[in-house]
């Protein structure tokens, strides 16, 4: 099976005083993606900073950074709706509107480091059912074990369309720990048939990827995830994406592009390979 690599180029948390790299504005972004793109990525996970470098659902700065990105690349667009720990998630939910390829799904709430990730169980079920209305493709972010039974049940209600998309996400402080025991736990644990990817947050990101990779998982790269290249360098967007398509490459498995991804997740005008 091919792998999809997503580029994670914000989040919702570091800042420029962190590294001087992390893309905030709509045009700084929307390059990065570009260059993320041409080295390999297919998705873009994409969360929104205003003129303060705070998170942001402000609709019209989404609008901006997808357009800006659909200018240069073909890469399918995944509209974060975790947007940021202080954004209210009527405002976070209302970015479905745009219509993105996909968007994310966080199933519940949860302690963030410091702060709190708000995810009542009303606002997550109304969510999904928009995304479902709209034809929004939801990826599941599960930072627990329990949250995979939560979003098993709201695939039980109707709420969720196959195949089914996870990211494991590992190192969150109020989440399952970046370990090798927890991959291998939740990869085991997740239904047949789904697509999933690893999302390994601080120093064991490149070690839990590999791991990630050699189980039938898809890779996500970028500042989100991962500050710095080795120990004491910081990272640019474009040489985490290349890291992770090198690693790809020396596992001798071959790279999805976009509308191979936009098949395989069933996404409308996704077209079988080469077509
Ligand atoms: N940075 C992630 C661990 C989302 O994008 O929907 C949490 C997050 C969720 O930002
Ligand atoms: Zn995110």
């Amino acid at each position: 099976m091919s792998i999809v690599i997503t580029v994670a180029p914000t989040g919702p948390i570091a800042t420029k005083a962190d590294n001087a790299h992390l893309p905030t504005a709509p045009e700084e972004i929307a390059n990065d993606v570009h260059a993320a793109y041409r080295a390999g990525a297919a998705v873009a996970h994409i969360h929104l900073r205003d003129a303060d470098q705070r998170p942001t659902a402000d609709l019209g700065i989404a609008r901006r950074v997808m357009d800006l990105i659909q200018e240069k690349c073909p890469i399918l667009i995944q509209m974060s709706t975790g947007v940021g720990l202080t954004v209210p998630f009527e405002e976070r939910e209302k970015l479905v509107e745009l219509r993105p390829r996909m968007a994310t799904l966080n199933p519940c709430s949860m302690s963030f480091g410091e702060g709190e990730f708000l995810n009542p169980p009303k606002g997550v079920r109304r969510l999904a059912a928009r995304m479902r209305e709209l034809d929004v493709k939801p990826e599941l972010e599960i930072y627990d074990s329990g949250h995979l039974d939560a979003c098993l049940r709201l695939y039980e209600e109707g709420l969720l369309a196959e195949p089914l998309q996870f990211s494991i996400v590992l190192g969150v402080r109020g989440g399952m720990a970046a370990t090798p025991e927890n991959l291998m736990m939740m990869a085991r644990r997740l239904p047949a048939g789904c697509i999933w990817q690893i999302v390994a947050i601080g120093k064991a990101n490149l070690e839990l990827t590999a791991m990630a990779l050699a189980l039938g998982g898809n890779a996500r790269a970028g500042l989100e995830d991962c500050l710095y290249l080795r120990k004491g360098v910081l990272a640019r967007n474009v040489e985490l994406v290349e890291r992770t398509a090198a690693l790809v490459k020396a596992l001798q498995l071959p790279l999805a592009d976009a509308n191979e991804t936009a098949h395989r997740l069933r996404l409308p005008g996704g077209h079988p390979k080469g077509k």
